[in-house]
């Protein structure tokens, strides 16, 4: 068969290490999709588009590889722009391919035709658009670059379906359309020659020649003056504190790295959004808890990857007499909200690196009784959390099934977070036993993750048990998946906590407005729903069932079978007072 554009779409992924690419059917991307399958790069579909966005940021974050959604043109594209748009604010990096009407036929009433190119502009970190055949392979090699150097966040790529067609039966086509083959008039042969050249044109170059070749992107370094200037503060620190943010784990592969470097500059650390686990379950360095006190009372605080954003109080947790060192690839989240007084508009991994190389290693600092006040502290509040998990109602208590849930877990496990407040108390009780084994939707905080990034997970991590936490809220975005990770083989263990409502929501939305309309759902059947898409179904409604259902839902999955738990949670004050804007 005639070599076409899909053919070499696929050989450009494959070039760049993408081993699969999620996707949702559709005419002017079917060339793509059997191209990959030809040149074997797995083709995952799914139900929604949002959910190969998110399975593809999912990988990318894993594994450090930029990974790529195909979805069709029109909706298919539209459907995409949450997710898109969340990776972008994950600072995630994706490439996202979308097919187009006929070059020749756009703005002319085509099927799914529209502007596509400056709406995903509004979202995406770049957004290009590929209009003859010499270009599919400049424009994705581009994309692959942009996605990754720098600030990293998804690329869009426009591709016309015809281009992706064989060069004949793309001829044929037009002149079809055009009535190009039965041209008698003057008019009809010029138009006929116009098409022909456009068509030339848009076939000008080779596909058998084109070559394409993966490229590595710059590294930001520190300035190493200021490095050694901050390695002397750091020196003369007494209650000094690091806070890591995603952008440090930019490189998975380092993470050891990494972990050496913190280990040296022995500093207590707080880790937040990708970084979480980075240092396993119970590392002398890491504080989980009371990070607002902490940071107001440290004498230095340096800040990786992560900017003071909502998080960190726009900056207002810091006390004024702190000192603030900062690392970020992005100059704007470098300043946002507060200068800080040294700042590397840097990658924060190879900043923490080269700072460990100016210190010496020891366990003896001035800051020693600090760190172990801050462990006492954090101490005392997991004892808070025992005596929440000792409470009882009538149905299960959602801090007594994380507590069990921590210790059924291995250290081989990836956890995705999507929901509101049950998620959010997992946050807060449950410790991810090492590097990458948290992926929640970050800052833009998107509902319906769950289950693109759980598919990601398990396709970059085919080792790992992969556990969704949903709400019931959050469960309903994303469960038709079931069917997917049924047709995949992809064992997955859904977690629903039932609270027949957007508890979140509710919680301030009665408080302040006394009122909680549209925040009430119901005891919904969820493992029923599960078990119509092929998977196993549990239900659970007392903490007395909580182990034999975590063990049934192990074999389940052991056995190749994706589980989903629904788990009827009574309601609890533990996250009142909690809501960030
Ligand atoms: C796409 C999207 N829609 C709405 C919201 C607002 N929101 C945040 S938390 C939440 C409630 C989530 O409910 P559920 O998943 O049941 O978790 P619960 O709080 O009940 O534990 C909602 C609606 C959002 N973050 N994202
Ligand atoms: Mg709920």
């Amino acid at each position: 068969m005639e070599l076409h554009g899909g053919d070499l779409v696929a050989k450009v992924l494959s070039a760049h290490g993408v081993k699969a690419v999620y996707s949702l059917c559709g005419g002017h991307i079917s060339p793509i999709l059997v191209g990959c399958k030809q040149a074997g790069v797995r083709v995952v579909d799914v139900r929604n588009e949002a959910t190969a966005v998110f399975a593809a940021d999912a990988v990318s974050r894993i594994t450090g590889v930029p990974c790529v959604a195909v979805v069709t043109a029109g909706p298919g594209v539209t459907n995409t722009v949450t997710a898109v748009k969340n990776a972008r604010m994950a600072q995630s990096p994706m490439v996202l391919i979308g097919g187009a009407a006929p070059t020749m036929l756009k703005g002319r009433g085509a099927l799914q035709d529209m502007e596509a190119g400056p709406l995903m502009a509004t979202v995406v970190k770049a957004a290009l658009s590929v209009r003859r055949n010499c270009d599919i392979v400049s424009a994705l090699e581009n994309a692959f670059s942009i996605t990754r150097e720098g600030v990293p966040g998804p690329v869009f790529v426009e591709m016309p379906v015809d281009l992706l067609y064989p060069e004949s039966l793309v001829r044929s086509w037009y002149a079809e359309a055009t009535g190009a083959k039965s041209a008698k008039t003057v008019g009809d042969r010029l138009k006929s020659l116009y098409l022909r050249h456009h068509v030339d044109r848009m076939f000008s170059c080779n596909l058998d020649e084109m070559k394409t070749a993966a490229s590595e992107a710059a590294p930001l370094l520190p300035d190493s003056k200021l490095v050694k200037q901050v390695a002397g503060m750091l020196d003369q620190a007494s209650s000094p504190v690091m806070v890591l943010g995603s952008q440090s784990m930019l490189a998975p592969e380092r993470a050891g790295d990494l972990v050496a470097a913190l280990d040296q500059l022995a500093v207590p650390a707080y880790l937040t959004g990708m970084a979480r686990g980075l240092l396993g379950e119970d590392h002398r360095l890491q504080i989980r808890h009371h990070r607002k006190t902490a940071l107001k009372q440290a004498d230095l605080v340096i800040m990786a990857g992560m900017p003071c954003d909502f998080r960190m109080d726009y900056g207002r947790v810091l006390g004024r007499g702190t000192r603030l060192v900062a690392a970020n690839r992005s100059k704007h989240d470098l300043y946002l909200n507060r200068k800080p007084d040294v700042a590397f508009h840097a990658d924060p991994l190879l900043f923490i690196m080269a700072l460990a190389r100016e210190t010496a290693a020891s366990e003896q600092h001035r800051w020693t009784g600090w760190r172990d006040s801050l462990k006492r502290t954090d101490g005392q509040r997991e004892a808070e959390i025992d005596a929440w998990a000792g409470v009882s109602g009538p149905y299960v208590n959602p801090v007594l099934f994380f507590r069990k849930l921590d210790r059924f877990l291995t250290g081989n496990t990836i956890l995705v977070a999507d929901g509101g407040d049950f998620v959010a108390t997992a946050a807060y009780t449950l410790s991810p036993k090492g590097p990458l084994q948290w992926l929640d939707p970050g800052v833009f905080g998107t509902l319906g993750v769950g289950a693109g990034f759980a598919l990601g997970a398990g396709q970059a991590r085919p080792d790992a048990e992969v556990w969704i936490l949903y709400g019931d809220g959050s469960a309903a975005y994303s469960i038709a998946e079931m069917d997917t990770f049924v047709r995949h083989g992809l064992p997955v263990i859904a977690v629903v906590g039932n609270d027949a409502g957007w508890t979140q929501i509710a919680r301030d939305q009665k408080e302040i407005l006394g009122d909680d309309v549209a925040t009430v759902l119901a005891r919904t059947d969820y493992h029923r729903v599960a078990q119509g898409f092929g998977a196993e179904g549990i239900v659970v409604k007392s903490n007395q069932e909580i182990d034999a259902a975590l063990d049934t839902a192990r074999a389940g999955a052991a056995s190749g079978k994706p589980v989903l738990i629904n788990l009827w949670i009574d309601s609890s004050d533990f996250r009142k007072g909690s809501i960030s804007m």
